[in-house]
């Protein structure tokens, strides 16, 4: 289609509760939408980064001017384009996948909506809805985090994932385990905390029978958690590190991983995510549906990637009410620790555009 606006929406989203992990504690969710109108229809795209470079190098200032500078004069330049060409449009622009990934969701939606398709038909879903996990962030103190667990556990959640960092892990993780037993699926997240002289410490969480440890080293130290997988039990999973399905199948090779996390925001788009997927069912390797506190734009979409057949672990697919009291879309809810794979043609959800409206940070960016 030929793309005729690309708007950029600013929108801050108080988060029910503050999140906190190795890198930083956050209160709310600065969320940043690229909202793409054509010949053909308009869609909606979420931009996972977070407001500070912390997790990642991106961040959402310098993804909203790199769509502005870079992405949106090549959109706007096109005479035809659909998701499936954007690789070759965006040649030459070396990383910000974040940005790319929210251009393509957009794009991605409101093509499949002129075609009357939905997400999860178009990326191959093989089931309507989803096991969902919930990632726990690093709490005051044990009791209060064990409340805060023992509330998604009621909830019907069927997978807690903690978040660790030096001088929170073994501790939190004993209690957890203990207060949910020994059935419930348990898995930790160190976002890169954690260096060499740590494989000793982080063997000891081989007690707590986890489904993996997410992370711990910094991005671009793969040989590090080559060594941790060859020390422990526990199985490794990258997330940070995996950038696209090169890394991914190379890391997977040299042992490094075992198990991958899967977001489409980190690796590029949805494209990319479902070769990635693809590449790790050829490795028997098993994937999951990561999240990066989105909206239900974002979420929408997670959610259809998310029942593509290796996705066999529960994602961080959570419900609206664990991040937003009041969600831009219909707002996902847990049924028996499941989401249901939306049905209707793009990302299936409806943008409540009066709320993105009313919770602008700053206004739009219009470009024509
Ligand atoms: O490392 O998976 C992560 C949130 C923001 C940035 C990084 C991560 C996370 C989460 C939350 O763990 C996942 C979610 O519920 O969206
Ligand atoms: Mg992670």
């Amino acid at each position: 289609m030929r793309i005729e606006a690309v708007e950029l929406h600013r929108i801050a989203m108080p988060l029910v509760r503050p999140f906190e992990t190795s890198f930083g504690r956050q209160s709310a969710r600065d969320v940043l939408l690229v909202h793409l109108l054509g010949d053909e229809g308009e869609g909606w795209g979420e931009c996972v980064a977070m407001e500070h470079p912390l997790y990642s190098s991106e961040y959402v200032q310098g993804c909203s001017e790199l769509i502005e500078h870079y992405l949106a004069p090549r959109l706007l330049g096109a005479p035809d384009i659909a998701a499936e060409g954007l690789g070759e449009l965006f040649g030459g622009i070396i990383g910000h996948r974040m940005s790319k990934a929210a251009v393509e969701a957009a794009l991605l939606d409101a093509q499949l909506r002129a075609a009357g398709l939905s997400f999860g038909e178009y990326l191959g879903a093989a089931r309507s809805e989803v096991d969902c996990g919930v990632s726990v962030g690093i709490a005051r103190d044990i009791p209060s985090l064990l409340e805060e667990v023992a509330g998604y556990v009621d909830e019907g959640y069927r997978r807690i994932k903690l978040k660790i960092k030096p001088g929170w892990d073994l501790e939190p993780v004993a209690a957890v385990r203990e207060l949910i037993g020994p059935q419930m699926l348990l898995q930790v997240d160190a976002n890169t905390a954690y260096t060499a002289a740590d494989i000793e410490h982080l063997g000891r969480l081989d007690a707590f029978d986890l489904l993996l440890i997410e992370q711990p080293f910094v991005e671009e130290d793969i040989a590090t958690h080559v060594s941790l997988a060859r020390a422990i039990a526990t199985p490794v999973c990258l997330d940070e590190s995996i950038v696209n399905v090169d890394v991914a199948v190379d890391a997977i090779e040299r042992g490094a991983t075992s198990v991958v996390n899967i977001k489409p925001g980190r690796v590029g788009g949805y494209l990319e995510a479902v070769r990635i997927h693809d590449a790790c069912g050829e490795l028997d390797v098993p994937v999951w549906c990561g999240g990066m506190l989105e909206t239900g734009i974002g979420r929408a979409a997670n959610v259809a990637l998310a029942a593509l057949p290796n996705f066999t672990l529960p994602g961080d697919t959570s419900a609206s009410k664990r991040y937003f009291a009041e969600d831009l879309t219909e707002p996902f809810e847990l049924v028996d620790g499941r989401l249901a794979v939306p049905t209707g043609p793009g990302t299936g959800v409806t943008v409540r555009t009066g709320l993105v409206r009313d919770r602008a940070s700053r206004p739009p960016v219009v470009l024509a």
